[in-house]
């Protein structure tokens, strides 16, 4: 296999949504043996350590939502992590965290690199706006935030005023969907955003899912891939331990696919692996699946393939 950097870097945060205890999931996915196995699949990592947050207290909700201040001025710092790692020109690994930290992952790998695809595999779309959403929680937002097409929907927020759209809806691709707002819905379909609900998993296989994905996204060009990979994407069965687990999920098998057919492309460029959240399992071993799930898809991005690996120096034992 190619050697590729990779460069986990994560991002214990937790104020996007409302539940405790998703910021514990990247110390859980890093002692699971993360590094180690990317090592051995001969990828060069440097673990960039957890970022650090400032206490934004007092952050009053603004009408519904919820810790405006602090998601805006996390996002920021996040934003600067992973353009310096992409200036370092190597692969970008986000571990969350909640999933309004990709507002400020995909900003950051826009700002390195330029345009991008974005392939958002979640059982949720995230494309609420401040004005459509009805829990507050701005993980159900990120992606109103980052489209252009939505610059007028999303008002300017406290802490949020460095953030520019830098996505355009026909690079966007959404696997695993199974729990979609009305507003939500309506604006993927003004959008004519591509969308590939668990109907059309159950429809076409995953197979030809992701082929319709790389065929769709490489026709507007070859633009680096971000992917944002949102654990709940998984069935709970699997993966139970996270904030909002939606039945009729993904199989593992499926999930780790995805992540397989993306690697194959060689245009994956930064990865997001979010919601893993350990205080949401009902057991330790729904906690451990969970983890070993996340791992098994980051390696998954990294090259790992099911019919084995080798390093292309091994050299049998001579007897
Ligand atoms: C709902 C909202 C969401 C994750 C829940 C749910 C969004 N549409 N995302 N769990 N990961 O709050 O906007
Ligand atoms: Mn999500
Ligand atoms: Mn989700």
């Amino acid at each position: 296999i190619k050697s590729r950097p990779g460069k986990p870097s994560s991002s214990p945060f937790c104020k996007g949504q409302s539940r405790g205890g998703v910021e514990d999931g990247p110390e859980r996915i890093r002692a699971a043996g993360l590094q180690r196995r990317l090592q051995q699949l001969g990828c060069a990592v440097k673990d960039y350590g957890n970022l650090t947050f400032e206490d934004m207290s007092p952050d009053e909700p603004m009408g519904l939502l919820k810790s405006v201040r602090a998601v805006g001025a996390a996002n920021q710092k996040l934003s600067e992590a992973v353009r310096a790692v992409k200036e370092d020109g190597h692969t970008a690994v986000m571990l969350g965290g909640d999933h309004s930290l990709a507002i400020g992952s995909i900003h950051g790998h826009s700002a390195a690199v330029g345009e991008l695809s974005v392939v958002w595999v979640d059982a949720h779309a995230d494309i609420n706006t401040p004005l459509t959403t009805y829990t507050g929680n701005i993980h159900g937002q990120p992606v109103s935030y980052l489209l252009h097409e939505l610059r007028s929907k999303v008002p300017v927020l406290p802490n949020f005023s460095w953030l520019k759209p830098c996505v355009s809806a026909a690079d966007v691709v959404f696997i695993g969907l199974r729990d979609v707002d009305p507003a939500e819905h309506y604006i993927l379909k003004m959008l004519g955003v591509k969308t590939f609900s668990m109907s059309e998993v159950d429809q076409l296989g995953v197979a030809r899912v992701m082929e319709e994905t790389c065929d769709y996204l490489s026709a507007r060009g070859k633009k680096p891939i971000h992917l944002s990979y949102d654990i709940d994407a998984i069935d709970p069965s699997v993966a139970p331990a996270t904030g909002t687990p939606v039945v009729g999920g993904l199989t593992y098998r499926e999930g780790v696919y995805i992540t397989e057919h993306l690697c194959q492309t060689g245009l994956l460029s930064a990865v997001d692996l979010v919601e893993v959240n350990p205080l949401r399992g009902q057991t330790e071993e729904d906690v451990r699946s969970t983890v070993s799930t996340a791992v098994d898809l980051l390696l998954g991005c990294f090259g790992r393939v099911r019919e084995g690996n080798h390093l292309p120096d091994y050299r049998l034992p001579d007897p």
